[in-house]
């Protein structure tokens, strides 16, 4: 039985729908987790789908993953901008890593071009809208299938 991909969500996600549609669209995240759930379903994936609005909580995610998961996609959300805590703990993950953001923070605010995370991601996904989730799915389940024996 294969590990599950851990899907983790930072800050104010939660919140996803209620504003700023023009940013981030009308989905809310109970939506998005289902859009992963049917994409990993067609993909023979299990996922274990997380949000937090605290660092702690989520490095605590990342490490149940080192030896718990077959890979992580992760919307740090503003963890994202300031979190060395954060790389550090998925510097430690040895399984592939996607860095997914529901906008493109690079056409934002300067502050937003710096990622912190992105030095310790296998790959990065942004501007897609939430759309960007199932794509992450099949992606990792892409990388995943190719790492088989
Ligand atoms: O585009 C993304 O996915 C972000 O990670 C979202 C973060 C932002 O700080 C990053 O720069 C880019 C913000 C998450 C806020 O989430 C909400 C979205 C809509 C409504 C309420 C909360």
């Amino acid at each position: 039985m294969s590990k599950p991909v851990l899907i983790l969500n930072g800050p104010n996600l939660n919140k996803l729908g209620t504003r700023q549609p023009e940013i981030y669209g009308h989905a809310t995240l109970k939506d998005v987790e289902e859009m992963c759930q049917k994409r990993a379903e067609v993909r023979g994936l299990e996922i274990s789908f997380h949000q937090s609005n605290s660092e702690a909580e989520i490095i605590d995610w990342i490490h149940d993953g080192i030896e718990g998961c077959s890979g992580i996609i992760i919307n740090p959300a503003a963890f994202t901008h300031t979190s060395v805590a954060i790389l550090d703990a998925l510097n430690i993950i040895s399984q592939p890593i996607i860095e997914l953001h529901i906008s493109n923070p690079h056409k934002r605010e300067s502050f937003r071009r710096v990622s912190y995370i992105t030095y310790a991601a296998t790959a990065s996904i942004c501007g897609l809208g939430v759309n960007g989730y199932p794509i992450a799915v099949d992606a990792m389940a892409d990388m995943l299938d190719a790492k088989r024996p």
